[in-house]
């Protein structure tokens, strides 16, 4: 529940927010996969209530276990796990199992939500497999936040062996189309030992989707602890991976220049984080970054789009935690649904000639200084971090991932404009924030490693983008 079954030399699991399943695996086969990611996690696929103006979120609110929702149906989601594994990207559905919705109406695939007679008949689910209701208002206290309704949301009673076995029937159905593993959605919602109990009745992965014998999903569990409640993370560590929240309001923090950059050399443990092994890390996702969920203020977004791609060149440069990248539609105002036509189906996202994406997509994972960043990851592998250097006011600072990969940050007002020891073979290396290689050549500027190591660095405060980078997999 640990492993990610990433392919070797792959890293980083980028979530296709709203994305349509078939553009899922277009996107595994043409972009993901030739540029080293290893995974995806994706939209909620079990069928959820048809909301008015199809705000982003009427799929954490779910009608039946059925795969139909707006992404596509069961076949469209089977040929994207396919295809997808087949070039070596995992699959991980996002998947909402501590409650039903909280209206009555129609779901995405026609079944039926009556909330107000606690009936889900296409699962079924009636009226004994719900919580009593009641508001969650206190978040001290454990009782209420696991077994209240969060937002109006019809709370399952996952302690019921029935609730229990009709879950890990959804969950083993994925799991049977080749997923690798599950975000699972509002687990602070749920008692660890109900959570615990559905993840050990889940089935081991499918083999003739390429996973090994006895391979258990990979589970990342949604636990919002930023400190300060009754519940904490803690709880959960048994069970699987947990999101680190704590590392997207931190790095948010100090990469809008709140806090030193020289505070980071240990970032990870070292600031109270959870063991790298079981830290799910992200700059923002898909609640934070609108002002849902937890964060606060300072989670940075594509909006703030320099500091965002240096947090996130830090994030994939740095020896801590399972990287997730976010991968947005372009918002205003924080209930607007994704790119969508007159009738309410989901747009497919379009590409510019530079293969950055249109029609209301932004897609951070294919901005050349992220995808980079994932070649550098996989270049540095298990590398250790050395060399680390930092100037007299702390806002500069750079580091090596042994003698693989190198990187430097500049938050001050003024320039980097020095030699600085990279670890790195000598040679000419394709700075990869600025340009890719291609063939023998660099479409960006260069940066030159002398015979001991040192390479002069020339990073101007006002720069478009504040790092550079180098690896020996981007060496001319
Ligand atoms: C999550 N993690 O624990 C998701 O990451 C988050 O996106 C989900 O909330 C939440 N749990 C429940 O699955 C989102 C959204 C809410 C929205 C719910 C349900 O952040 O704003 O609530 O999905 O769709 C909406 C309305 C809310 C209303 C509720 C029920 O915003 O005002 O409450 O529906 O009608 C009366
Ligand atoms: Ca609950």
């Amino acid at each position: 529940q640990w492993d990610t079954h990433w392919w070797s030399g792959r890293s980083g699991i980028v979530h296709l927010f709203e994305w349509k399943w078939n553009d899922i695996a277009n996107e595994c086969e043409t972009f993901l996969a030739p540029n080293g990611y290893a995974g995806v996690q994706t939209s909620p696929p079990s069928e959820n209530l048809v909301i008015g103006n199809r705000p982003w979120w009427e799929r954490y609110q779910p009608v039946s276990y059925h795969l139909n929702t707006r992404s596509g149906d069961r076949n469209a989601f089977a040929d994207m796990v396919r295809r997808c594994n087949a070039v070596g990207i995992r699959i991980y559905p996002d998947v909402v199992i501590n409650h039903m919705a909280a209206g009555d109406g129609y779901g995405t695939g026609g079944s039926e939500s009556r909330v107000s007679q606690l009936s889900f008949p296409a699962v079924p689910y009636g009226s004994n497999d719900f919580n009593p209701r009641c508001d969650i208002t206190n978040y001290n206290d454990p009782y209420q936040v696991r077994n209240c309704w969060l937002v109006g949301l019809s709370d399952l009673k996952t302690g019921s062996d029935y609730v229990r076995q009709k879950i890990a029937d959804f969950l083993n159905d994925l799991i049977s189309l080749g997923v690798a593993g599950f975000r699972i959605d509002a687990v602070k919602h749920m008692w660890p030992a109900d959570v615990q109990n559905i993840v050990s009745r889940l089935n081991n992965l499918n083999t003739n989707h390429g996973f090994p014998a006895n391979a258990r999903p990979f589970i990342t569990q949604e636990v919002i602890d930023l400190g300060g409640e009754a519940i904490k993370k803690d709880e959960y560590l048994h069970i699987g991976t947990i999101t680190e929240f704590r590392y997207s309001a931190e790095i948010g923090r100090v990469f809008r220049g709140y806090d030193l950059l020289k505070y980071l050399k240990n970032f990870g443990e070292g600031w109270g984080f959870m063991a790298s092994a079981s830290a799910l890390t992200f700059v923002d996702n898909h609640d934070n970054q609108r002002g849902h969920g937890a964060g606060g203020a300072n989670v940075l977004t594509y909006k703030v789009s320099k500091n965002y791609k240096m947090a996130t060149a830090f994030h994939l440069a740095w020896n801590y935690g399972i990287p997730r990248i976010m991968s947005s539609f372009a918002f205003n105002d924080g209930d607007q649904g994704p790119p969508a036509d007159g009738y309410g189906n989901l747009k497919s996202p379009e590409f510019n000639s530079e293969g950055a994406c249109t029609n209301g997509w932004v897609c951070e994972h294919r901005w050349r200084q992220i995808y980079n960043m994932v070649k550098f990851r996989n270049a540095a592998g298990g590398a250790a971090v050395q060399n680390w250097w930092e100037n007299g006011s702390g806002k500069q600072i750079a580091f090596s991932r042994g003698n693989r990969a190198f990187i430097a940050f500049n938050l001050d007002s003024y320039g980097i404009n020095q030699n600085l020891y990279t670890g790195l073979p000598a040679g000419t290396y394709c700075e990869i924030a600025s340009g890719s290689k291609s063939g023998s050549s660099c479409t960006g500027k260069t940066i030159t490693v002398d015979g001991s190591g040192n390479a002069y660095i020339d990073l101007p405060h006002n720069a478009d983008d504040g790092f550079v980078a180098i690896h020996v997999d981007a060496k001319l």
